[in-house]
């Protein structure tokens, strides 16, 4: 089966001023479309030719991992933004950041804090503990998922390999947070969150 690279859920223009055309052009345009070559690229004739994504992450290692890895995490990523976002959030993932930060301002501060002392490309995410239904932060290195850790679900993402900012915001790592926060899709964090409450 051939990956493909899921439609952008917005328009390229559609995040600016916060995160510009251009970036999304290269971000979405040439990244994540290489993620997705390659990966069909090693599939082809192996043992993952016929997964879907999901099943490539979860049984890849090294190189393909990689790959597989970085087109669902930037999937994802998309998602975690709308140009509707930002805000404060409403439904069940403002309860559950309530009950586990005490506030929003406080999730903001860990998470930024987290991301920012990320020593070099990665992913910063937050997250549902599937043994309390409370809300973690995670950080992972490089093309690393939560996808494969089985104790949680994947709410949000917010991607802090360089190339997601260089263009807006060239080193400025914190600058471009705040810019993420004011896209951030609440609504994409409430469908993750309640698909998945038992
Ligand atoms: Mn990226």
């Amino acid at each position: 089966m051939k990956i493909k690279q899921p439609e952008l859920p917005y328009a390229m223009n559609a995040l600016e001023p916060h995160i510009s055309q251009e970036t999304l052009e290269y971000h979405y345009g040439k990244h994540h479309k290489a993620y997705v070559d390659k990966t069909n690229t090693l599939i082809e004739g192996t043992e993952f030719a016929d997964m879907d994504l999901e099943s490539i992450i979860k049984g890849a290692k090294g190189g393909l991992f990689n790959q597989a890895a970085q087109v669902w995490n930037h999937s994802f990523y998309w998602n975690s933004m709308s140009p509707d976002g930002g805000g404060d959030p409403e439904g069940a993932i403002a309860d559950a950041i309530r009950e586990s930060f005490g506030s929003l301002d406080n999730l903001k501060e860990e998470f930024n804090e987290k991301t920012i002392s990320n020593f070099g490309s990665g992913w910063a995410w937050l997250v549902k503990n599937k043994s309390d239904n409370g809300l973690s932060i995670i950080e992972t290195d490089d093309a690393q998922t939560p996808l494969t850790d089985e104790s949680v679900v994947p709410l949000l993402t917010c991607d802090v390999w360089e190339h997601a900012y260089y263009i807006d915001y060239r080193n400025a790592r914190a600058k471009y947070l705040d810019a993420w926060w004011k896209l951030v899709n609440w609504e994409f964090a409430n469908r993750n969150y309640e698909k998945t409450v038992d």
